[in-house]
């Protein structure tokens, strides 16, 4: 077999087109950042991957680079060892941000299972304990947005404020990718008109699951007070409020399960969610859990423990929807259909252009390892987008702030 240790590893920032979506924290803006990551074995095979685009990642990956070498694609502990050091000069106490290291390691640990899938003929899903489902189901991810960004041209999907134009976005969702389950990104209306949203969607779509998230930007009583509003319509509400023990008070007065991407992102925080029964769903998410085997691990515990799975997305393209599409495929208890921002991206990365959704389900990409290959003129196109824009950090609230100009923060704020 060729030789699968570690010769080289790249990294490459990119910046892609985003729509003007909304959320609790502002309005995206007309670019997402993300690295494309390749890892290239001395047998010359290369695994690839993909993260976030921040500063705080980018500085990472570069302080691990020069420690990879020698590394063999398999040993995901030296990998932990190795980032462990770059992140923060190997101390088990942790000094930085508690993010940060697994977010590093994620990075890289996908493109090793790449690599090795590569190496050996095998898909991902496979090396991850076996494919347990044919198709992975996703869910329709519905935002409010402006018809365009702040100085251009209004976007093929126009405005989206009113339940009438939530129902239009949603249909043109289902028509193009087929979904079942229609998820409504909130926390940016007054609730009451976010609700009136979901009841346009329940008339318009009487099968579809739904659910709400406000990224905790309603406080304990309002959630509190919206709840009768809530129960029977949603199948669960994501992140109502701020907080562990907030959203413990929001649990404790229904039987509508409370789902976190955002209190619930590292191993730290289980037990206190346990305890107080906050969440009875994990939204997992590998880029920011540490890679693939660390979503495996997340899903026993989760197995274990009683609580129901699924996945959480941020603006992203096609390495990381195949890394998705490959852990979902192996992990027998996902509970629910996964949350993707792909529909909403127009730029690719892989050849080929964007993985299609057939009945709002994925098949694992053919092929050996993730069974994606890298588009180089789009790598280099979308390089030099990230260099133009001369953005480092995600900003969305200085981006609202050019639309609706009396905007201010808050969370929670309703
Ligand atoms: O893309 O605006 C967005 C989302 O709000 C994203 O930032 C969240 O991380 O999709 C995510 C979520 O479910 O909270
Ligand atoms: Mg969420």
């Amino acid at each position: 077999m060729p030789d699968t240790r570690i010769a080289e590893l790249r990294v490459t920032p990119i910046a892609f087109y985003d729509p003007p979506l909304l959320n609790n924290a502002g309005c995206h803006q007309p670019f997402a950042l993300r690295s494309i990551i390749e890892v290239e074995t001395e047998g010359g095979v290369i695994g690839l991957g993909e993260s976030y685009g921040t500063r705080a990642v980018l500085d990472g990956l570069a302080a691990l680079a020069p420690l990879l070498p020698g590394l063999e694609v398999t040993d995901l502990n030296g990998l932990w060892a190795h980032a462990r050091q770059a992140v923060r000069g190997g101390q088990e106490g942790y000094s930085g941000d508690e993010r940060l290291l697994p977010r590093v390691v994620g990075a890289v640990e996908v493109a090793l299972w790449d690599a090795l899938g590569k190496t050996t003929g095998r898909r991902v899903c496979d090396l991850l304990g076996g494919q347990v489902r044919d198709e992975v189901p996703f869910s329709a991810y519905l935002f409010y947005k402006f018809a365009g960004h702040s100085g251009a041209d209004p976007d093929d999907w126009g405005e989206v404020l009113t339940p009438e134009q939530l129902v239009d976005e949603a249909r043109r969702f289902k028509e193009l990718h087929g979904f079942d389950a229609i998820k409504l990104k909130a926390g940016i209306l007054p609730p009451e008109e976010e609700i009136e949203g979901l009841r346009a969607l329940r008339a318009a779509f009487p099968e579809a699951p739904l659910r709400i998230d406000p990224n905790g930007g309603w406080t304990v009583e309002t959630t509190l007070r919206l709840l009768p509003q809530l129960e029977g319509l949603i199948e669960y509400l994501e992140d109502p409020t701020v907080g562990i023990e907030g959203n413990a008070r929001v649990q404790a007065a229904t039987d509508i399960p409370l789902a976190t991407n955002m209190y619930v992102v590292h191993p730290s925080h289980l037990p206190a969610n346990m305890a107080q029964d906050a969440f009875r769903v994990i939204l997992s998410d590998h880029h920011y859990w540490g890679g693939l085997q660390a979503s495996r691990e997340l899903a026993k515990i989760c197995e274990i423990w009683g609580l129901g799975l699924s996945m959480h997305s941020n603006s992203h393209l096609g390495i990381s929807l195949a890394a998705m599409t490959h852990l979902a495929a192996a992990t027998p208890n996902l509970t629910y259909d996964c949350d993707t921002h792909s529909p909403w991206q127009t730029d690719e990365v892989i050849e080929g252009g964007k993985l299609a959704f057939r009945n709002g389900r994925l098949r694992v990409p053919d092929g050996p390892g993730l069974g994606v290959t890298l588009d180089r003129t789009a790598l280099a196109r979308l390089h030099q987008n990230y260099l133009d824009a001369g953005i480092t950090e995600r900003d969305d609230a200085t981006e609202m702030r050019k639309h609706w100009p009396d905007w201010q923060f808050g969370r929670p704020k309703f």
